[in-house]
């Protein structure tokens, strides 16, 4: 008798890999060795059963037509795009070979990895990576891409990357979203927002765009980019002249008032709102708002971003925002305060990961990744040290995402550059590999996560094997390893160990194991008594650190480095935040997600009018740097004066071959070195003209 044979269907939990602060506890469903679908783990209170719309899509992802399933030899000119596939051994060889050359001689620093967060996993990210560019000597990267400057901005004020429990927003009276499309981006906090709005709280949304989280907020002030400082100020200024400040809560947890609230002073409502671009009736209104409910013993809690901490100010507006809770004693409750992140509440065992103590190298030479343009493109000198001759690309897309991207396809194009990278797709960087490895994805191999938006850990187990001949990149990192004769035993450690040593004993990995995540501990109302992570263990208001550091130790508006005025050649502010369904230029290419791909770039009415520009019509979008085409989205989503080139696509997918970073500046913010994407002037033309 035969019985039917059952496809094997299994549930696989995994972790979201992507770099999002909501970090989802992601399941798997596979039917006979195939992932068939992916949905958030309803058992993991921080995603709640759901995933965001483009993770839905990650399987489409993985086995995507286009991925990279063998390694691939450059055959054309730089750039092209054009691959022979070879075999791993003769990729493999080759590539130790020319790095070997460089090391035997003396130029090992002449050799830079460059990656950012493809995947946030310790293990594909760093682990091996950095064992074997640490053993090889190679320069180090300065990964300030993102997050340095607000980093920078906390740890003077607050003492880290630490602020309120996410989930606790549920219970605020008022919630500022600030420099945040929390619909967009942080998706998940913006469920705890909901809770909040239903039980009564206000919303009240500080963006310089109209956003889909701005429509659903109770209030949106929509401020010119780089003019947060200001706003704070002006706060501040308020609660001062009422009264609504939390005295004791001055006194005992608190640092360098008087000096603060004279700086304040300087900042009337409506000196802020000429130079925010919005009216003084909000600045006052905000502060009532704010005040009154603290005042009222309620809680209130800002929800602070990213976004706004892409201009030449970032971190002193960062200081500016994170003094507020203090003065109105906002942290004495579990849910009031602030976030920004919450990736400084723990520790992982990095060292132990990427042993920096394997490097050779008397002195690092450190590249920063946001003047990558310039520093391809720079000779030896004994400043800058050797030419960058060998570049190995993991976990990033450098031509599509690093700022002023013509000087970078430059830097790329260059014949004597040796590039390798790691990569799941063809994508602009990919084009100028000289080899490209084919890596695995996020249902391919093991991983352990952490989350800078909240506090649990999450391990990723994988539910298929490698799809081609696609490996991790842990394992390409070993095989070159061997290749270069690096024997040290860590070498010889596999994923599922690295993930063990990341946390070590402070996690239970049984329980990971079992359960796909678990729960670090960090308290509700961490600053209700002070305790602040600060050398003063206060709320530095003005930091002696700074101050030792001949800085302003005081936070202050430093203005746009590119402040366009009406009649100047180039009237307009642009900032280019991501779009919802792609993260950063990942997901570009999985169609259901863009039935109508390629870039846009939103105008109000009355700046499109003035410029002969209609809805859907093709655009110029220029400045000194370059310009790049892309369609018009005639729109009061963005504000006069404020254009905004939404998302990241990949240049080759633009009608003129070039995306938003055609525009952007390599120039750094005040604090933490990096890059002012937001902090750009252009123009904007009919594309005919
Ligand atoms: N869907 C999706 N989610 C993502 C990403 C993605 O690409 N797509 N990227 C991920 C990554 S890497 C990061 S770092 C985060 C980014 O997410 P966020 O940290 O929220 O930062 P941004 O998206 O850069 O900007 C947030 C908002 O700030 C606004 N903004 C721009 N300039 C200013 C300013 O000067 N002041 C103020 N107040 N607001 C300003 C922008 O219009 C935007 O709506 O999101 C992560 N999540
Ligand atoms: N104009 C403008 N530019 C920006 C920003 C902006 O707001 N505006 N945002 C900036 C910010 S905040 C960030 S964080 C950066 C992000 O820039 P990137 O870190 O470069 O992020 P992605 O563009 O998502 O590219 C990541 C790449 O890693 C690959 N990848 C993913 N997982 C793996 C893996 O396991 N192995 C390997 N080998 N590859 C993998 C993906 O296929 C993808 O191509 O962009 C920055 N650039
Ligand atoms: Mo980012």
């Amino acid at each position: 008798m035969h019985t039917a044979v059952q496809p094997e269907t299994r549930e696989v939990i995994g972790a979201c890999p992507h770099d999002c602060p909501d970090t989802c506890s992601m399941v798997t469903t596979v039917r006979d060795g195939v992932a068939i679908k992916v949905h958030g783990n309803p058992a993991h209170p921080q995603t709640g059963g759901a995933l965001c719309t483009k993770v839905a899509r990650y399987p489409e992802r993985s086995y995507h037509p286009d991925r990279i399933l063998q390694p691939m030899r450059r055959i054309g000119p730089k750039g092209a795009g054009q691959f022979e596939p070879v075999s791993w051994d003769v990729a493999l060889d080759d590539i130790a070979a020319r790095l070997g050359k460089l090391a035997a001689r003396g130029l090992q620093q002449a050799v830079l990895p460059y990656s950012y967060a493809g995947t946030m996993g310790y293990v594909q990210g760093e682990a091996m990576a950095m064992r074997f560019f640490n053993r090889l000597g190679a320069s180090q990267l300065e990964r300030t891409v993102c997050s340095t400057a607000g980093g920078q901005g906390l740890t003077y004020t607050l003492g880290g990357k630490v602020g309120m429990r996410v989930e606790n927003f549920a219970d605020a009276r008022l919630i500022l979203i600030w420099g945040s499309n929390a619909i967009g981006s942080n998706l998940h906090f913006w469920r705890y927002a909901q809770e909040a709005k239903r039980r009564g709280a206000r919303l009240v949304c500080i963006d310089p765009r109209r956003t889909e989280t701005a429509d659903k907020c109770h209030e949106h002030i929509a401020l010119l980019p780089g003019t947060d400082a200001p706003l704070a100020l002006a706060l501040m200024q308020q609660l001062i002249t009422h009264d609504w400040l939390d005295h004791d809560y001055l006194r005992e947890h608190t640092l360098g008032w008087e000096a603060l609230r004279a700086r304040a002073l300087e900042w009337p409502p409506e000196r802020a709102a000429v130079v925010c671009g919005i009216e003084a009736a909000q600045i006052t209104a905000l502060s009532r708002a704010y005040g009154e409910t603290a005042r009222a013993g309620q809680p209130v809690a800002i929800r602070l971003n990213y976004g706004m901490q892409r201009v030449r100010g970032a971190a002193n507006a960062v200081r500016a925002v994170c003094c507020l809770p203090a003065l109105v004693g906002a942290w004495r409750h579990a849910a009031g305060g602030l976030l920004l992140s919450s990736s400084g509440t723990h520790s992982s065992n990095d060292d132990l990961l990427e042993r920096p103590d394997l490097s050779p190298n008397a002195q690092e030479r450190l590249i920063n990744m946001n003047t990558i343009g310039d520093d391809l493109l720079r000779p030896a000198s004994p400043e800058f040290g050797p030419r960058i001759d060998a570049v190995v690309v993991y976990n990033c897309n450098p031509v599509a995402i690093a700022p002023d991207s013509s000087k970078v396809a430059q830097g790329f194009a260059r014949e004597d550059l040796f590039t390798v990278v790691l990569e799941h797709f063809q994508t602009d960087t990919a084009d100028y590999a000289d080899y490209l490895l084919p890596a695995t994805t996020q249902l391919e191999h093991w991983d352990i996560h952490s989350s800078y938006g909240h506090t649990d850990v999450l391990l990723n187990r994988p539910s298929i094997a490698p799809l081609g001949e696609a490996k991790p990149n842990t394992e390409i990192f070993r095989l070159l390893a061997a290749r270069m004769g690096f024997t040290e035993p860590c070498f010889a450690d596999d994923d599922l160990s690295l993930c063990r040593q990341t946390y070590g004993d402070s996690v239970d990995f049984e329980a990971l194991l079992r359960d796909g995540f678990v729960h670090l501990p960090w308290p509700d109302a961490p600053f209700a008594q002070g305790g602040f992570p600060t050398p003063s263990g206060k709320c530095e208001f003005s930091s002696p650190r700074l101050a030792d550091a001949g800085l302003d130790p005081l936070p202050d508006y430093l203005p746009n480095y590119e402040r366009p005025a009406p009649g100047s050649r180039y009237p307009l502010a642009m900032i280019s935040p991501p779009g919802r369904n792609a993260l950063n230029s990942s997901f570009v290419n999985v169609q259901s997600l863009h039935p109508t791909p390629g870039p846009v770039l939103e105008i109000h009415p009355v700046d499109a009018a003035a410029r002969g520009i209609a809805n859907e019509a093709l655009v110029r979008a220029f400045n000194d740097r370059g310009s790049y085409l892309c369609r018009a989205e005639v729109s009061e989503r963005a504000r006069p004066g404020v254009v905004v080139g939404l998302g990241i696509w990949w240049r080759k997918m633009g009608p003129g071959g070039t995306n938003v970073n055609e525009l952007t500046s390599q120039a750094l913010t005040d604090l933490g070195r990096a890059p002012t994407f937001y902090d750009c002037a252009v123009e904007v033309e009919p594309a005919s003209a």
